[in-house]
């Protein structure tokens, strides 16, 4: 039956704080997984009712539209059991054109459900995967705010030896996340994005998504990060970054050259063993990914982000997709950002490293 979300077991203590809540609704109960096939895992959620009642009311063997849980898909671990641990982060304060990142995160759970759990291409079911979802962070004031309180939530989760699964929020999000890596630890960022990022400050705000290259720069060395389909910069980022020297492989050079190659140039400069991956969905043509904040025209491909997703799995220590701005198309972008988080997960599973 179902239980409240808010009733569930608070894996990092904190929910007394107000963070990472579930403002909202209900959740099926977790289910196991699945032995038979998909829609058998599904109709568990919604049992079928006693025989005799009319046909027009029994449920559907999958969450319709308006039933569907809060959560991810497919997330039915404990905290403690889970290897993978999906959080939000509706936060989009320091979006700079267009608003509303803030319903990236459930968004992107929404359409998480449109997927099936098995992947064709690795045979890897996210049914038998432990994957928890935290829920979201609660809303913030301000940039600094936000990023207090996301590295103090997300620290416990890599301590505990999880890879977290961020859904964004704006690219502001992001640097809290690296920021949260335990300290002595070694990481490097794979940052894909259509923009550098690089600003020291951008309206007042040493925080806005328009700084977070460099922020994460300042976190783990330059030398650490890889910006990955680049097509729009200021000068004063490239002259910055002149002196500094934040590797960056253009959207062009991937055009040019094919993914394969470009990451393959991108991982040979991140000697780190383990990588953290920063996803700007606007890394992504806007012709795919329209429902963001600041579309660039002449992007990446879904198919290459895919392909550099798969590249990084075997190094992966946490994702985030930021910046999906949903009420801007028909909700294509959310299921491609839904469908990149799985690809993520499927292919750190399939590649046997996960810890
Ligand atoms: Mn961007």
């Amino acid at each position: 039956m179902p239980v409240k979300r808010s009733a569930r077991a608070d894996p990092v203590g904190r929910q007394a704080e107000g963070r990472f809540i579930v403002r909202s609704g209900e959740r099926a109960a977790p289910t196991p997984p699945a032995t038979l096939s998909k829609i058998a895992t599904r109709s568990d959620r919604n049992p079928r009712p006693a025989d005799g009642f009319p046909q027009a009311f029994i449920r559907p063997a999958r969450p319709n539209p308006v039933e569907r849980p809060n959560g991810f898909a497919d997330a039915h671990a404990t905290f403690e059991a889970a290897q993978f641990v999906v959080a939000g982060i509706p936060f989009d304060r320091t979006t700079s054109f267009r608003p509303g990142a803030r319903f990236g995160p459930d968004s992107i759970r929404q359409h998480s459900w449109n997927f099936e759990s098995y992947d064709l291409e690795t045979g890897v079911d996210l049914a038998e995967v432990p994957i928890h979802d935290l829920g979201n962070t609660a809303e913030f004031g301000n940039a600094q705010d936000m990023v207090t309180s996301v590295r103090a939530e997300l620290r416990p989760v890599y301590e505990a030896g999880k890879i977290p699964i961020i859904l964004g929020g704006d690219h502001a999000c992001s640097p809290p996340c690296v920021e949260a890596y335990p300290d002595g630890g070694s990481i490097g960022v794979l940052y894909i994005d259509a923009h550098l990022d690089f600003r020291s400050s951008y309206l007042g705000d040493s925080r806005s998504h328009a700084c977070s290259s460099r922020r994460i720069v300042e976190k783990v060395g330059a030398h650490n990060v890889v910006v990955l389909g680049v097509r729009s910069v200021s000068r004063e980022e490239v002259e910055d970054n002149r002196s500094i020297g934040m590797a960056f492989v253009t959207a062009q050079e991937v055009f040019r050259e094919g993914i394969e190659s470009a990451m393959q140039k991108a991982l040979n400069m991140l000697r780190t063993d383990r990588i953290y991956l920063s996803l700007d969905i606007d890394a992504i043509d806007p012709a795919f990914a329209g429902g963001t904040g600041t579309p660039e025209p002449f992007g990446l491909t879904p198919r290459d982000v895919k392909h550099a997703i798969g590249m990084v799995a075997p190094r992966l220590a946490g994702m985030d997709i930021m910046e999906v701005s949903p009420h801007y198309d028909q909700g294509n972008t959310s299921a491609l950002a839904a469908r990149l988080a799985r690809e993520a997960i499927v292919r750190a599973v399939a590649t046997h490293r996960v810890r």
